[in-house]
């Protein structure tokens, strides 16, 4: 394996609230008084990234390949412009939006998150990007949308991946639309304040920290508004094992391993692991969404 083992990490991680609860929010409004009540002493301390060497060497985007070295070694050649992202189904305008207008027309922002992959490695990434809902309303949402579809690029000429049946190509995702709207969620377009790379995503990839890693799909050219659930590419593969939910769930175990704990990418090959924490550590901002459902059923 190309990664190599850091042992640099060494304190607990805390959310910084203030590095995603950006100036916007708090004087807008935009994201409520649930989100306001989060601002207070005690809670912004310090979650030191995983290095960009981490961050970019040890990935998971199956259409250059399985191994977790393999992105970085073949995904230099994917082509990201032009790049466009087709948004239709039930939005007022729909049509073929162009990445570099799409970002002019963007509030650009840095989100330190936690990222947890259903296989148990975490890291902690500082993505750039802009809040999916902003996209989303350039777009325009009709009344009945219930659902957000995301599709990545199928061009198994650059992809070696998608030459092989590893996965049903192309490898698609979904949120529910108030998931999608949630100011945590992103579209990352970089990392370190750096173009994302493009076994990262490029040009963009959707970034949800509550949910397991494969939510987060990777290089998007569709994103679709719909009224039923739409298939997703890993709950369609094994049902059992990834729910359409994929909610970072210590009290949930994938039915193969335990989802208690996690290993930190970079902390060394004889570190401890951590605890996981629910929903990966913002379920003060996401619990509500998902009041009232039995969260060992939906998965
Ligand atoms: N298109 C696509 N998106 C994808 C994947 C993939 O194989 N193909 N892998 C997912 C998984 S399992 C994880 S953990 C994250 C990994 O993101 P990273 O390599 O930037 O850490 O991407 C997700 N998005
Ligand atoms: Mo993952």
């Amino acid at each position: 394996m190309a990664h190599r083992w850091r042992n640099d990490l060494t304190h607990e991680d805390v959310t910084p609230r203030t590095a995603w609860l950006n100036r916007r929010q708090i004087i807008g409004g935009l994201a409520g008084a649930g989100l306001a009540a989060m601002v207070g002493p005690g809670r912004a301390e310090t979650l030191e990234p995983n290095s960009w060497e981490e961050i970019t060497s040890y990935n998971n985007f199956y259409e250059f390949g399985t191994g977790k070295s393999d992105p970085a070694e073949n995904a230099g050649a994917l082509t990201t412009r032009p790049w466009t992202v087709r948004i239709d189904g039930m939005v007022d305008r729909p049509g073929d939006y162009d990445f570099d207008t799409i970002m002019r027309k963007m509030t650009m922002e840095e989100r330190i998150y936690r990222f947890r992959c259903v296989e148990t490695w975490s890291m902690v990434v500082p993505w750039n990007g802009f809040e999916l809902a902003d996209l989303l309303d350039l777009a325009g949402v009709q009344d009945g949308a219930r659902y957000v579809a995301f599709e990545t690029l199928f061009r198994p000429t650059e992809m070696p991946g998608q030459r092989l049946p590893i996965l049903d190509w192309p490898y698609v995702e979904g949120l529910r639309l108030d998931e999608a709207r949630h100011p945590l969620t992103i579209m990352a377009t970089g990392i370190y304040g750096k173009p994302l790379p493009n076994q990262n995503g490029a040009p963009l990839r959707l970034v949800v920290p509550w949910k397991y890693g494969f939510k987060s799909i990777k290089s998007v050219v569709r994103i679709t508004l719909t009224d039923t659930q739409p298939p997703t590419t890993w709950n369609t593969i094994g049902p059992d094992e990834y729910g359409f939910y994929a909610n970072v769930n210590p009290n949930v175990d994938h039915p193969r391993w335990s989802q208690a704990t996690e290993r930190r990418i970079g902390g060394g090959l004889f570190s401890r692991r951590k605890p996981t924490l629910m929903f990966n550590g913002y379920e003060a901002e996401v619990a509500s969404l998902y009041e009232g459902m039995d969260l060992k059923k939906n998965y």
